[in-house]
């Protein structure tokens, strides 16, 4: 009897770019997830369904064996911690940097500074290896509002164009990271089901290199 797979997508903006390189691999949803409210999918490959969770939950899921394999980014990763995982495989979507930013045309202040992040781990990390001392305040979004409002000297946040710092008055400082999306899969699922997984990984950087 031939194993059965589950993957966890994020849901959000990586979800669109990912369904493609799925379907190159042979796994296509058969609902539509954007019509349906369901979180489990079943697939065109009867031995494998997909669960569709936020991105920051699809480490958890795969590092406690809920799930065999998931897609998220590095930026989740690295700040989950990336405990019992394998990351074979580097699907270079949604594509950005982690940064630090700040008011336009200020300088952070010498000493110690307040940070505003929901990357707490990565900025605690970052400002050690700096030698700066900083307070990591926790915010779950909208990062932007913590210089101007005073909550903050610096933010650490994602950047793609820019465009939202510029619309707050900020602007970028200093590059942390690039961050890309994901495959990652269970240590233990890739030990007792390799004949079903290391198919899927291969399919897939098949799919990522015809895509460069
Ligand atoms: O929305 P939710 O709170 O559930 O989480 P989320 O916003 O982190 O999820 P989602 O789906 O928006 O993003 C998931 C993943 O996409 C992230 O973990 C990154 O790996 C990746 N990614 C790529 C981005 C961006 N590009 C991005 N631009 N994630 C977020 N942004 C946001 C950023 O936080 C900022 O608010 O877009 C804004 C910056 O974009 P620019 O173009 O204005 O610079
Ligand atoms: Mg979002």
């Amino acid at each position: 009897m031939p194993q059965s797979i589950t993957i966890a997508l994020s849901k959000g903006r990586i979800l669109e770019e990912t369904l493609p390189l799925l379907a190159d691999a042979g796994i296509e949803l058969i609902d539509d997830v954007k019509k349906s409210r369901k979180l489990v999918f079943p697939t065109t490959d009867p031995d494998v369904r997909v669960l569709i969770l936020r991105a920051t939950d699809v480490p958890t899921y795969v590092q406690y064996g809920g799930a065999d394999l998931g897609v998220t980014g590095k930026d989740v990763l690295m700040e989950h911690g990336g405990e019992g995982l394998y990351e074979p495989l580097d699907l270079n979507i949604a594509r950005c940097r982690l940064m630090t930013a700040g008011p336009k045309g200020e300088t952070p202040p010498a000493g110690r500074i307040r940070v505003a992040t929901k990357f707490v781990n990565m900025a605690r990390r970052y400002y050690a290896a700096q030698g700066r001392q900083a307070d990591i305040i926790k915010l779950y979004g909208a990062m932007e509002l913590a210089p101007i409002l005073g909550l903050a000297d610096e933010i650490v946040d994602i950047v793609d164009t820019g465009n939202t710092l510029k619309a707050n008055g900020l602007e970028a400082r200093e590059l942390i990271d690039h961050i890309s999306t994901r495959l990652v899969v269970n240590r233990a699922s890739m030990k007792m089901k390799h004949e079903r997984i290391n198919p899927i990984i291969e399919k897939m950087a098949a799919a990522v290199e015809k895509r460069r």
